[in-house]
């Protein structure tokens, strides 16, 4: 069976793990959200395909879901000893020799792609790990502050402002430039079943569905899609997803959010955030529409109604690897496949 998934950081990776398991034998392409991704030191530093990556591949610290485990603070230790930032960054040493290869490879001219599937010949994920484009794709948020409005890095307001300071606008800056990976697009039309992970809708799927064209060629996959809310009794499971659908006028329910993504076949209700962004919720000119035929919610969320779009209510908490694999099992169920 041949499955792809969009999926961004910390829940997409820990879903990942459960179509890992529930499917061994399946060939799980996983388009990643390269929004979140920054330049510091003149390094480049992709989060959500390193977190992917080193969750699939065993060296994620399990504690924090990002990094790698057994993972020490000694140069950025050093960094912050010259009054070198931004502390809010915290990189690990282990995890500093990723981007050092990563911003050579790109620096002999490779492609994201290239750099990734060669860093995941180290890690054998057991899946094909896509970024969602080669092109620089960044996610920033403008924000009202004393020296007036402004925009910072995703990460900055993530990490450093918490995402308290409200996002008066989330943007893809050089998603209306940016192309489908190469086998993104294939890895949609050609699957039997695509799953939309609990990531952030709206800076990891929203930034997946900003690249042009993909919005379109997940409305126009024979495949279902299916996907499962990160959002359970009116709470992100983890993370700050809530300030994010502020951002973009989502409610934080797990009925809004199916809503957000829209029901196949429908003009999407998701909003645009304007200023070149949309964060997931316009739908680009090509294609508009919704994406989903299913849509996983939480008991708490039992009887939750999202038009044209199949809901069932299951527990969602992915506690350990057998409630994941459970939850797997769910969204196939859902998808018919
Ligand atoms: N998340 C944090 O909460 N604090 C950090 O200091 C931090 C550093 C970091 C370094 C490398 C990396 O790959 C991810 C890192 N993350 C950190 C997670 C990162 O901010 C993610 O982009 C978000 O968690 C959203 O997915």
């Amino acid at each position: 069976m041949r499955i792809t998934a969009l999926a961004g950081g910390i829940g997409g990776s820990r879903f990942l793990l459960g179509v890992r398991a529930a499917l061994p034998d399946a060939d799980i392409t996983v388009i990643g959200n390269t929004g979140d991704d920054i330049t510091l030191h003149g390094l480049r530093i992709c989060p959500d395909l390193d977190t992917v990556m080193y969750t699939l591949g065993g060296g994620i610290s399990t504690e924090r879901g990002w990094g790698r485990h057994e993972e020490t603070f000694t140069v950025a230790e050093e960094l912050a000893a010259y009054g070198v930032g931004p502390a809010w960054f915290g990189l690990g040493d282990r995890d500093l020799a990723t981007h050092l290869v990563r911003t050579q490879m790109l620096a002999a001219g490779y492609s994201l792609t290239d750099v990734t599937a060669a860093l995941c010949q180290r890690w054998q994920p057991g899946l094909r790990l896509l970024p969602m484009s080669d092109d620089r794709v960044e996610t920033h948020v403008v924000v009202d502050t004393e020296q007036g409005r402004r925009a910072v890095h995703f990460q900055e307001w993530w990490l450093r402002m918490r995402a308290a300071t409200p996002a008066q606008e989330i943007i893809s800056v050089g998603a209306e430039q940016a192309r489908p990976a190469p086998g993104v697009l294939d890895a949609l039309a050609d699957a039997d079943v695509v799953l939309l992970p609990p990531s952030n809708p709206v800076v990891s799927i929203g930034s997946i569905l900003a690249v042009p064209g993909l919005r379109a060629a997940l409305v126009a996959t024979p495949a279902p899609v299916v996907g499962v809310s990160p959002i359970i009794g009116g709470a992100p499971v983890r993370g700050m997803a809530d300030a994010c659908l502020r951002a973009i006028g989502v409610a934080t329910t797990a009925g809004a959010v199916g809503a957000h993504y829209g029901a196949r076949g429908t003009p999407a209700t998701g909003r645009s955030s304007g200023g070149g962004g949309t964060s997931g919720g316009g739908t680009d000119a090509a294609a508009g529409g919704g994406i989903l035929d299913g849509w996983l919610v939480d008991t708490a969320d039992t009887g939750t109604q999202v038009p044209g779009v199949t809901v069932k209510a299951r527990p969602l908490l992915m506690t350990d690897i057998g409630a994941t694999v459970e939850i797997v099992r769910a969204a196939l169920e859902l998808a018919g496949v």
